[in-house]
Formats: C-alpha cells, structure tokens, sequence
C-alpha cells in the first residue's frame, strides 16, 4: 500500500494543509501541483516525506519545473499546473495532450475546483485549492491516492473541516 496526498494552489495559506497533513498521518509522497509562491521549503519541512512540487502561474521567481512526468508504479503521470492547456476554460486540451504523450494520469490545479474524472484512455485530477477553493461549496480540498499491492488506484477528494 502506497498513499500519496496532492495538493494544490497554497499561495502561501498553510493552516488547512497543516490541518490536512496531520489528519492523513504517515504519507509516502506529496505532490503539489503549483502556486506555492516561494513557499516550497516550509512545504517540504511541513510533509516530512518524499515531496514533488512543480511551478504554477504564480511562481514567478521559482527554480520549480513548469511540467514533469513521474512514474506512481506502472502508470506514467503528468504533472502540470494546468494554465498551459486553458483548463479555466475545459478539459478537452489537457485530456487530448495527456493521451498523446500516453499518459495514464495527468495531474493539475489552477483552477481551484477539484475534480477526478477517469475515462478508459486517461485520469484526470485536480485537487482544487487547499487554500483557496472556488467551487460551489467553497470547502477546502485535497486528494489522497491509495494504491494497493495491484497497484490499482482508489482516488478521495477530502475536505479539511474549517
Ligand atoms: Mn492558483
């Protein structure tokens, strides 16, 4: 079993990753998928864990990569802000780019709405904001991947209670 927690859009807002962190216990990886604002070492003290950051569209004087590709088991993941492929806008970019690069998940924030929506060719997640959500609810969230011995993918959006 593997649990990794992926968070996005902190801009520089800790109080419900704190809260989020220590309410998940023990996680083996952190991802945030941008808009740390030049908070990424208080982040990566905060995980204590093995911690994945990229740059987001605020990042301005970042030495974070814009975009990578990592390897969770056997599935090839894309990691994005999201701002490149207009996802303010839809999903159809972002999905059409990760199934042409033969991503099986791709990975990004921006738009500060969480959504997981898993097709045959492709999952595609976004964690919403941790700090400053912008969905309906307006409830702070986060996603935790739990991956078993199979290496098949269970996918929560979590809420931090405020
Ligand atoms: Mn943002």
């Amino acid at each position: 079993m593997q649990k990794i927690m992926v968070v996005s859009d902190t801009h520089r807002h800790h109080e419900n990753l704190k809260k989020a962190i220590k309410l998940e216990g023990p996680i083996d990886m952190l991802i945030h998928l941008g808009d740390a604002e030049g908070e990424e070492d208080y982040i990566r003290e905060l995980a204590d864990c093995e911690v994945i950051m990229i740059a987001g569209n605020n990042d301005y004087f970042s030495n974070l990569r814009r975009e990578i590709t990592i390897k969770i088991g056997k599935y090839n993941v894309l990691l994005t802000h999201g701002h490149y492929y207009y996802v303010s806008v839809g999903l159809d970019f972002i999905k059409e780019e990760a199934i042409g690069r033969r991503m099986d998940i791709v990975m990004f924030g921006h738009t500060h709405r969480p959504i997981i929506e898993i097709y045959k060719e492709v999952t595609l997640i976004n964690p919403g904001s941790i700090s400053y959500p912008r969905q309906n609810d307006k409830k702070p969230t986060y996603i935790i991947m739990d991956i078993d011995d199979d290496e098949n993918i269970n996918y929560t959006l979590k809420h931090v209670n405020i």
